[in-house]
């Protein structure tokens, strides 16, 4: 059997509202599969467009087997492009990120302008033409301040996620923010036992107790049941009255999010004491406690608005079971560290929770590489958001590795 239909066997060996088969968090060929029929696919969350905010400012990421580097022009555009050189290959940004005038490649010296054409390199002799060396694009799109890549030769429609997610972001001006602190985990588990905990808060009970002084699981989150509690249609009421859409809206297909929820009573903000870590406010509307926004678009990317401030998580597969996750702590630009905020309370709660997952996703990663390890059932109350991350997966999965789109 080649590893393709292999692969397939294992994911449609899945039993309907169950964990996956061990070889899917596991596998080494399954996770060739997973970079080549999804992360080789799909849109990638790259970064903040505010984090580039002037030319020549770039930010490199890995997505599956491809270096990126993500640079601001001349002009103002971002482009993505291969981060690798049109000589031998080498990276040619080798840093998280960075500001260069021209991107030169350090093995060599090729010089790249920030649009991607080669401008120099040396003793090629004259019959060389720079004009078929110059950086390979990779797709980049940005709304409301995400930059998103895609290095598949053709990139899915973005516009679909762009139309349905621009209303709900926009309101909260996150292009006028800034990143207070960004944290780097890598976590021992595969990529998607790390965005299945994210989908559930059934383990948040013994797990955060920072993190539940201002987090009430709900229902909406899972966005899989329609729900008909009365207060969270008055706190929808109350917040789309006041300019913000707030009634969850999922994708057809299941690849992205939006929700507000409330958060407990009296917290505002995901601090110990539950208190906004910031006077200002991201949004105008006006409602003192507009809980949290919560998006998600897989492969890759969760996030939380808040009033005060905001979060974005990225992660990044880096082998069968291992997942580099980047939270950025978003605050308005001209808030200043120490005066507008103090930087323990407004991080401690999610470094705190994001190290509990780190070590519920590693658990996790050891229990399911047993071979005594058999998929369990989800609840019907609290694991939603699990399986329906699962039915994207494997809907997803089927559907490519059959050839059909
Ligand atoms: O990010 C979410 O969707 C939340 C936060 C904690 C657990 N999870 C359900
Ligand atoms: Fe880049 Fe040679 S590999 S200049
Ligand atoms: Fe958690």
């Amino acid at each position: 059997m080649t590893h393709k239909a292999q692969t397939l066997d294992f994911v449609q060996q899945r039993k309907a509202r169950h964990a996956l088969p061990s070889e899917l968090y596991s596998d080494a060929d399954v996770y060739r599969d997973d970079l080549a029929h999804l992360w080789h696919k799909e849109w990638i969350f790259a970064g903040h467009s505010f984090e580039l905010e002037k030319a020549g400012q770039y930010l490199t990421l890995q997505v599956g087997d491809y270096p990126i580097v993500v640079v601001r022009g001349a002009g103002g555009e971002l482009r993505a492009f291969h981060n690798a050189c049109r000589h031998r290959g080498s990276k040619v940004c080798h840093q998280d990120s960075g500001k260069a005038a021209k991107l030169v490649c350090p093995y060599h010296k090729w010089t790249f302008d920030l649009d991607g054409k080669l401008l120099f390199a040396g003793n090629m002799g004259p019959d060389f033409d720079t004009r078929h060396h110059g950086l390979l694009p990779a797709h980049c799109e940005t709304v409301e301040s995400y930059i998103f890549v895609c290095v598949a030769e053709n990139a899915p429609d973005f516009a679909p996620f762009r139309d349905a997610m621009t209303p709900f972001v926009a309101p909260h001006y996150l292009t006028e923010c800034r990143v207070a602190h960004e944290s780097n985990l890598i976590e021992k588990g595969n990529w998607k036992l790390v965005f299945e905990n994210n989908r559930e808060c059934y383990h948040c009970d013994g797990s955060h107790p920072e993190l539940l002084n201002s987090f009430v699981e709900n229902l909406s989150v899972a966005g899989v049941s329609g729900t008909e509690d009365p207060q969270l249609e008055a706190f929808w009421d109350k917040c789309e009255s006041a300019g913000l859409p707030s009634r969850m809206a999922m994708d057809a297909a299941g690849q992205f999010r939006m929700t507000r929820i409330p958060l407990s009573a009296n917290a505002s903000s995901y601090t110990m004491d539950g208190k906004p870590a910031l006077s200002s406010r991201l949004d105008e509307s006006g409602v003192d406690n507009i809980g949290a926004l919560l998006y998600f678009h897989y492969p890759n990317t969760w996030n939380h608005f808040l009033g005060d401030h905001a979060l974005s998580f990225r992660i990044l597969p880096l082998g069968p079971q291992e997942t580099l996750v980047t939270t950025k702590w978003l605050v308005p630009k001209e808030a200043q560290e120490g005066i507008d905020y103090d930087l323990e309370h407004l991080t401690r709660v999610w470094l705190a929770t994001n190290d509990q997952d780190r070590q519920l996703v590693e658990g996790t990663q050891a229990g399911v590489s047993s071979p005594a390890y058999e998929p369990g059932p989800y609840s019907e109350l609290a694991e939603n958001g699990v399986c329906q991350f699962d039915d994207w997966y494997c809907e997803t999965m089927q559907r490519r590795l059959k050839g059909e789109s």
